[in-house]
């Protein structure tokens, strides 16, 4: 919902507005008057209603007050405002409405450890074997590779990569210690990825 889609502004102080139960009531049922847009209601118990672009509101909005069980000789509508000036409405009002967004907690990067490795690939992979810490994650950069080595697969990790165009990036999870065999797309050509 956008201001521009709202022009009437109703505020209205039903009497015994200590009784939240029936400010709740009154609420849904003020949502459910078409012409509606929003309905909040304010920390001093003002119910603060939107209504839309060229309709009149206050006939409708007395009937649901008195609906409710509030006496209607303590009613009060406020006059219709409008509120395409958005300085009408309160900061409050405004975000109960939906109009402006909660204020969001700033969040810290995570720092984040990968141990990164080049490999070559020729007639074969440069180095073959390959060292890596244990619970580190790993990202292993294969140069181009063709024909038998267009592919490069880590069987365990279900990773079987496209080396034909430039290469690839293969991102592995941090691993337990271990040893990791890698291949060609074929089970010809082979590496081994070492976790101490
Ligand atoms: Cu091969």
């Amino acid at each position: 919902m956008a201001l521009d889609t709202v022009t009437e502004v109703y505020r209205i102080r039903p009497s015994n507005l200590s009784c939240r139960s029936a400010r709740e009531l009154l609420t849904i049922t003020l949502r459910e008057i078409p012409g509606t847009e929003a309905v909040s209601v304010t920390d001093d118990g003002t119910i603060v209603v939107l209504g839309r672009l060229g309709t009149d509101l206050r006939d409708a909005l007395v009937r649901a007050v008195v609906a409710a069980g509030f006496d209607p000789g303590t009613v009060r509508i406020a006059q219709v405002e409008h509120a395409l000036d958005p300085s009408s409405l309160t900061f409050e009002e405004a975000r109960g409405l939906g109009l402006v967004s909660e204020p969001k907690e700033p969040v810290r990067a995570e720092v984040q450890q990968v141990q990164r490795v080049r490999v070559h690939v020729t007639d074969g992979y440069d180095p073959d074997t390959i060292l890596v810490s244990a619970g580190i994650p790993v990202e292993i950069e294969f140069s181009e590779g063709h024909g038998c080595l267009g592919r490069v697969l880590f069987e365990q990790f279900g990773i079987d990569e496209d080396l034909e165009s430039g290469g690839a990036t293969v991102r592995i999870p941090a691993l337990e210690p271990g040893t990791y065999p890698f291949s060609c797309g074929m089970h010809m050509v082979h590496g081994t990825l070492i976790a101490e």
